[in-house]
């Protein structure tokens, strides 16, 4: 009996010792040898720089490092330099990220040589949907970390600090230094002082890391909280109301970043309630913030139920504004004219408007690419969307640098992503979701990374230090690791493209949940433009979205000659071709099949690409950790149910119009589309649980 216990005891300690549920991201180092830090300056940043330090060090045994904040002209902003005997930086923020980068290096095996390394953007920004209520939309790994409901709702507690501080911790460690903390479709209950004063709890904590704090604002606060009649930008009460209401804030947090507004989209509040434009809106709100030094991000996501094509709209509203906005505003327009979906051609906002500040805004939660089940590495998809040439100033002109001031005299840069965090004890559901808050991390501090790069260092800092078997050698672990890991986290993408919306479909997802596919879904009383066959327009004769000139001239949005590009099916790239062009069932492909067989091609590609993912992850079993390696696993499983959803799903409605014989190489359906369609709205989500 007694030998029984010793063993439950032994296995418990053990179990625990390996258990590895994924809390810990990509912060894993622990030093092993000591340093000596030399640091004439102190501040709580300061402090946390030298712990990290001490706690992350791989380098010689004994190193001395310097750390000296001084002010030199080649660092902007929160830059740092790396100098023959530590690290510089023009303020305590440059030096906490020089230590991250360091200590990143020294797991990664990046050599550590005198450089400069500069943020591509000044403000770099999560948006946290977060409701006040605890929900998140569009979140897939639990609840908020901020807000709950319930009688405790405004208790800070010591478990929240502790995940505000580690929340803060992770950020930093990436160089990411704002978050959002609030929903855009705000709640008006978000400016009371009551909820203030939980805001200015959570800056408490995350100031020490270098995290601003912004708040989602709603346009029409004055009305609802602040007893006014009116919201209208221009009557001096409300411009006095917002005044005041930033005054307060700022008495709390000096350091308050500002507001971000969603104003008249999707039946927000917004100047045009008023009869106002944008403009008016958004230098309301930036003047109240200008004397603190705070900034409005105002968001460019419009459109209405007009006949003009969702896909223009943005362009149309905001393109007459440009100039018209104060300098501490900053125009926050999504990658692509739609809305995240899995592949779009870059919004033609970017570098049209030339006399206004222009911020990216990515979606890192999975909302249209297989929320925290299917696993879709982001990174390559804004790497596509970065290095997309506007041609607005020339050839070169990419989206990276037409957003970061290479281009463009900005008063500000920004970029903001999408938060996919939640209470889930790995923050992200998916474990490789982690990855995405981390390549978003990564490209904003520098737009011109690789992809492949961030991959490699993200699977060093994630597996390495953990990999259970001691045995295994470093070169075996990357030959039967790291690469296929890194391989199929790179194809990721693509296959998501394949089996959702391959050659240029968008916007043919479930309705329910935007998870499976959904082409089929009209129901007459609803919108024309939230229905997929708006989107795909596939009829008998063809498919496809004819944005040329001789339809919707969304082409004439872009600068040539990418307008001509597009314009010309001949040249119209085919990753792109359905979003322009309506074409007959039978045209052409480049590789020389017709466009339907190249269709059924493609989402059996989608296919056979997840299949390989599950191969390739129960081959990595030595490599990882039970808890995490099964956690994958399973959700593998299901993303496989997905893509062979969508494949069935899509092509078997599409032959419905095409009235062709699927390519009798590929595999063939297997399930019915009347099933498929009838359960389309009843289908449960295939949420993991943890
Ligand atoms: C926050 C899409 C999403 C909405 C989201 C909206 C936006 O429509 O489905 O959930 O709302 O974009 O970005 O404002």
């Amino acid at each position: 009996m007694k030998i029984k216990i010793v063993l439950f005891i032994l296995f418990l300690t053990c179990h625990s010792l390996l258990a590895e549920d994924g809390h810990d991201l990509w912060l894993r180092s622990k030093s092993t040898t000591s340093i000596n830090i030399v640091c004439k300056e102190n501040s709580p940043t300061l402090e946390i720089a030298k712990q990290e330090l001490k706690q992350g060090w791989q380098g010689k045994n004994g190193e001395t490092i310097v750390l000296s904040v001084k002010n030199n002209k080649a660092i902007n902003h929160d830059g740092f330099k790396f100098t023959h005997e530590g690290i510089q930086a023009n303020n305590d923020f440059g030096i906490l990220y020089g230590v991250y980068e360091l200590l990143r290096r020294q797991v990664t095996g990046e050599p550590f040589k005198e450089e400069i390394c500069n943020p591509s953007y000044e403000h770099r920004v999560l948006n946290h949907w977060d409701n006040l209520d605890g929900s998140i939309e569009r979140g897939y790994a639990g609840h908020s970390i901020f807000w709950r409901k319930g009688n405790d709702a405004f208790i800070v507690t010591e478990k929240d600090k502790v995940l505000w501080q580690e929340y803060a911790r992770a950020n930093a460690s990436v160089g990411i230094n704002g978050a959002v903390l609030n929903n855009v479709n705000s709640s008006p209950n978000m400016l009371k002082t009551e909820t203030l004063n939980r805001v200015k709890a959570i800056a408490d904590i995350l100031r020490p890391y270098g995290v601003k704090v912004y708040l989602s604002a709603k346009f029409s606060s004055p009305s609802a909280i602040g007893g006014l009649k009116s919201s209208d930008p221009l009557n001096p009460e409300v411009i006095k109301w917002w005044q005041d209401k930033a005054k307060e804030i700022y008495s709390m947090i000096p350091d308050f970043g500002g507001f971000l507004v969603k104003a008249n989209s999707e039946g927000q509040a917004g100047p045009q309630d008023y009869g106002r434009t944008h403009a008016d809106g958004a230098n309301l709100l930036a003047d109240a913030v200008k004397p603190y030094g705070g900034i409005v991000m105002w968001r460019a996501f419009v459109y209405s139920t007009s006949n003009e094509d969702r896909a223009k709209q943005a362009y149309n509203e905001f393109l007459p504004l440009d100039g018209k906005f104060r300098d501490n505003v900053i125009i926050q327009v999504k990658n692509g004219p739609i809305d995240f979906q899995p592949r779009e051609p870059f919004s033609p906002l970017f570098g049209a408007m030339k006399r206004t500040s222009l911020m990216p805004e990515l979606q890192i939660t999975q909302e249209y690419l297989g929320h925290s089940v299917d696993m879709v590495y982001l990174s390559t998809m804004w790497e596509e969307f970065f290095k997309s040439d506007t041609y607005q100033e020339g050839k070169g002109s990419t989206v990276a640098r037409c957003t970061d001031g290479s281009i463009f005299q900005q008063k500000h840069t920004a970029i903001a992503g999408v938060s996919n965090i939640g209470l889930d004890t790995n923050w992200c559901g998916h474990l490789f979701a982690q990855s995405n808050w981390y390549a978003f991390g990564r490209l904003a501090w520098n737009n011109q990374m690789k992809s492949e790069k961030i991959a490699d260092e993200w699977i060093k800092l994630t597996f390495k230090q953990t990999s259970t078997d001691k045995s295994i050698s470093s070169n075996n672990w990357t030959v039967n690791f790291l690469k296929p890991v890194k391989q199929m986290m790179m194809d990721s993408r693509e296959a998501a493209v394949n089996y959702m919306m391959p050659l240029g479909f968008h916007h043919i997802m479930s309705a329910k949940e935007h998870y499976g596919p959904g082409p089929w879904w009209a129901p007459t009383r609803m919108r024309k433009d939230w229905t997929p066959p708006y989107f795909h327009q596939a009829d008998s004769l063809g498919v496809g979205f004819n944005r040329t000139k001789t339809g919707s001239n969304a082409v004439s949005q872009y600068h040539e000659p990418v307008a001509s590009m597009f314009n010309d099916v001949n040249s119209c790239p085919e990753i792109y071709l359905l979003w322009f062009h309506h074409l007959p069932w039978d045209f052409k492909m480049k590789s020389g099949h017709t466009l339907w067989d190249e269709i059924c091609y493609h989402y059996n590609t989608g296919l056979q690409q997840v299949k390989q993912f599950k191969k390739t992850w129960e081959k990595v079993q030595p490599y990882v950790d039970q808890e995490r390696f099964v956690d994958v696993k399973e959700r593998l499983v299901l993303q496989l149910n997905n893509a062979q959803l969508w494949n069935d799903g899509c092509v078997l409605y599409f032959q419905k119009f095409s009235k062709k014989p699927i390519p009798s190489d590929i595999e063939q359906p297997v399930g019915k589309l009347e099933e498929i369609m009838k359960n389309d709205m009843k289908r449960p989500m295939p949420w993991v649980k943890r």
